[in-house]
């Protein structure tokens, strides 16, 4: 038989699917989205971790296609943006080159994977057709009051020159270029994604996603249930609101502290303390909240002012402090130093009493050594409400503290409005004009793109301004309702804006009058399967899903969550689990093992190496062992196929068992044991062969099953077995437990219940052959008279004997 070259067998099936598309709409079958997160047309090319995830949805889309499905499977680029920007910069190209030229190359080597990618379908977030409907989405946000101007401090990376949304500030450093994040007063243009709190969270109970995902979602959202309690501050006719959400212990409450920024904290400085104040805040100022929020000392300073307790009348000193968040609840904090560690470092640091207001028996607590913060205990210091367990009262503190007239029951989100300016020049221009007479007025929607004008110089200013600020004939605008003199807005959107709603344009991507329309919105969409990084898990996915419900409220859409189902795979790292990076040298390119070893055996590869949901070390020399499994799976087929073997039970079985093992590990994205599987299915039907052949259904289906992993020499094979049409167009074989089973069973041979003897009986052996080949395997053991003979199908012989 001819060997296997994977060039000519890989290159014939190029060309014949390009002609002969495998997938095709044919308005009858139904549907099956499923997703790439479509990638950045970085400069540096593909490498052979950004072929995992492209693998893992191709073979799942094609597994889909053998279940009768029409599958969107589409591609784009998400081609706006910093990284495009800071690699434009660095080449000294204009960005809109560079992007192009990057997309030409990253769309050749994506191609050498061989999906099932539908070309027409192609988007381009920076194209104006595209971002056209990017601009008009924030034009309705703003007429809904979503989208509004307010001048504030926010996160800027100094080394971008920008500012930053929350979720792209990790761990108080930039999320793109790890520079640590500052603090900047910017006019900013924000999305009110706040208003969307609650549907975000409580929808994530509808979605089909990593556990792990919707975790982080609902710590990022962070909803919590407390009071606000109102404390006066003595001597003065002023009050001092703080968020708590452990009411309970205010009768522990022997300080408050505020945050620098708090627009009191001057206020309360004393003729003593001003200057200390004074220096206070202006050294916090500097500091950079990495320093802020990770270093590891709790710092403050005392204002000279006390609070009035409201639950007992007690006189409690004033701290500002560096651990309170500015925007965090009300900016000041009741502080319990008995069961809350910040506070009990901080009284510690600061000798002010610790008066524990929970026991976990009952009994006083002293020479407290750490702050204790169950709330589950009783209630002690605590006057009327001593006694009580801490847990209910927790629950009710809200409500008899509201009823006092101290304060009121609240709720509080960590999530914050989302920062949508950037002072970049390689964004959607946000299409506002701003009118001295009229305001903030949007561009009217038939103008609309506002194409981002060309400009020779598109380095970041710095200066708080984005470059269009330095485009005069751009920036001078008439005002598009009455006329005047009036200048646009300069900053762009972030990224995130595109990919926010990608998804919905790829299935119309051609429409000039909507954004998609609602035929085929409602036909195609919503995804049904999205694959794609986990360091997404808060940015773009909450991005999108905010941007979903709305584009649902205002009627473009019928759905209101974007991705019903989510796999996250692992990233694939050089040796000793370092990072793939350019900088670090370890990246490895796909072409060379393409050409070497097919796209075919690569593709099962990226799958061997390790649960695709992990991290997995890449290792070269693994994938000869890959080759050399397709190379004898050929040879098996090419010589088996025309020997005219019938086939056995055997074979059955074999086939039956091989059906379920593969399709119950894929269900369960099992990847690496799918193609582990494989390699066994293989060594046993080679074993086969040599004992008297493998039959052609057997064959059939392993080629069958093996085609979404390794289509072109499944589609090769499967031409080689004598079929005309292609082996997508076939469909997923089906399995029979009962035909899995063994048809022959050991069983156990006793004497009076004790085991003596087993024999091996088929199945559905009759019950008197049964009785005799157990005896007859007990042979001389068995003495004296028989009594009774018991035979249970399948599990026992039993002779009683006396
Ligand atoms: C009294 C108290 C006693 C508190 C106790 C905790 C434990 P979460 O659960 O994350 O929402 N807090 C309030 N505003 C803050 C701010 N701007 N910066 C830093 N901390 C702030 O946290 C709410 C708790 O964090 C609040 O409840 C408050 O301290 C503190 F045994 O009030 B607690
Ligand atoms: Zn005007």
């Amino acid at each position: 038989a001819e060997p296997y070259n994977h060039r000519a067998v890989e290159q014939k099936w190029r060309k014949i699917w390009e002609e002969h598309p495998v997938n095709v709409n044919d308005g009858k079958k139904p549907k099956y989205y499923c997703l790439d997160m479509f990638p950045y047309p970085s400069g540096n090319g593909l490498h052979v971790g950004h072929w995992r995830g492209y693998v893992i949805s191709d073979v799942w889309s094609r597994y889909k296609l053998l279940h009768g499905y029409y599958v969107i499977h589409p591609m784009g680029w998400d081609a706006f943006g910093l990284p495009a920007e800071n690699y434009a910069i660095k080449m000294g190209e204009h960005p809109s080159k560079s992007t192009a030229d990057n997309i030409a190359n990253i769309k050749r080597q994506i191609k050498e994977i061989a999906a099932v990618y539908d070309w027409d379908m192609e988007v381009n977030t920076t194209d104006p057709n595209f971002y056209k409907w990017t601009q008009w989405i924030f034009v309705q946000m703003f007429k809904k009051g979503l989208a509004y101007e307010k001048e504030m401090p926010i996160n800027w990376c100094p080394s971008c020159k920008t500012g930053l949304a929350n979720e792209e500030v990790v761990n108080g450093k930039c999320e793109r270029c790890g520079a640590d994040v500052t603090k900047k007063n910017l006019k900013q243009w924000m999305l009110k994604i706040t208003a969307y709190a609650d549907r975000l969270l409580a929808d994530l109970d509808k979605l089909d996603w990593p556990e792990k995902v919707k975790k982080m979602q609902t710590d990022w959202i962070g909803k919590s249930h407390g009071a606000e309690v109102d404390f006066k501050v003595d001597g003065t006719d002023k009050k001092i609101t703080v968020y708590t959400t452990r009411p309970d212990t205010l009768h522990g409450c022997t300080f408050m502290v505020m945050a620098p920024e708090h627009a009191m904290a001057k206020d309360l400085a004393t003729d003593e303390t001003r200057k200390a104040v004074e220096d206070y805040i202006y050294e916090t100022s500097l500091k950079s909240s990495v320093d802020r929020l990770q270093g590891k000392e709790k710092t403050g300073v005392f204002t000279g002012s006390y609070a009035i307790n409201p639950i007992n009348g007690k006189k409690i000193p004033i701290y500002l402090a560096n651990y309170v968040l500015a925007d965090y609840g009300t900016g000041a904090v009741m502080c319990v130093p008995a069961h809350d560690d910040r506070d009990f470092e901080f009284a510690t640091k600061y000798n002010i009493p610790i008066i524990p207001v929970i026991s976990k028996d009952g009994n006083a607590m002293e020479n407290m050594t750490e702050a204790y913060t169950d709330a589950s205990g009783i209630m002690i210091n605590s006057g009327d409400w001593n006694g009580m367990e801490s847990a209910v009262l927790k629950k009710e503190a809200p409500m008899m503290i509201e009823k006092m007239g101290i304060g009121k029951a609240t709720t509080n989100y960590k999530l914050r409005d989302w920062v949508f300016s950037r002072q970049r020049y390689w964004g959607e221009p946000i299409p506002i004009v701003h009118c001295p007479d009229c305001g903030c007025v949007p561009v009217p929607e038939e103008e609309l793109p506002l194409l981002l004008p060309d400009v020779k110089s598109y380095e970041p200013t710095g200066t708080g301004e984005s470059p269009l600020a330095a485009i005069d004939e751009w920036v001078n605008t008439t005002c598009p309702k009455c006329g005047k003199p009036a200048k646009r807005e300069t900053n762009t959107m972030p990224q995130w804006a595109g990919s926010s709603w990608y998804f919905l344009r790829y299935v119309d991507n051609k429409n000039d009058k909507e954004l998609v329309s609602r035929e085929k919105a409602d036909k195609y969409l919503p995804v049904d399967m999205y694959i794609g990084g986990v360091e997404h898990a808060v940015l773009h996915l909450l991005y999108s899903r905010f941007y979903t419900k709305f584009l649902c409220d205002i009627g473009v859409i019928d759905f209101d969550e974007p991705f019903i189902k989510l796999f996250n795979q692992g990233m694939i790292t050089g040796k000793n689990g370092i990072k793939m990076s350019k900088s670090k040298g370890n990246v490895i390119s796909p072409d060379d093992l393409v050409r070497d070893y097919g796209c075919d055996a690569l593709r099962l590869y990226e799958l061997f190496v390790g649960p695709p949901e992990l991290d997995s070390e890449w290792d070269d020399r693994g994938i000869d062992g890959v080759y050399r499994f397709i190379t004898r799976f050929w040879k098996l087929v090419m010589e088996q196929k025309d020997a005219g073997v019938e086939e056995t039970k055997e074979l059955v079985k074999i086939r039956h068992r091989m059906v379920y093992d593969i399709t119950t590990r894929l269900e369960s994205f099992s990847l690496n044991t799918v193609i582990s599987g494989f390699m066994e299915y293989n060594n046993k039907l080679i074993d086969m062969a040599k004992n008297g052949g493998v039959d052609r259904e057997t064959l059939e289906t392993y080629v069958i099953l093996l085609a979404p992993f390794a289509p072109h020499i499944a589609e090769e094979l499967w031409s080689q077995l004598g079929h005309t049409d292609s082996v997508f167009h076939t469909s997923w074989p089906a399995y029979d437990e009962a035909a899995m089973e063994d048809d022959e069973v050991e069983i156990a041979v006793q004497i009076n219940g004790k085991t003596k003897a087993t024999v091996t009986l088929a199945k559905d052996v009759a019950k008197d052959e049964a009785l005799a080949a157990g005896k007859a395997a007990l042979g001389d053991k068995l003495t004296g008279n028989i009594i009774k003979e018991i035979y249970v199908p399948g599990k026992i012989i039993n002779i009683v004997a006396k």
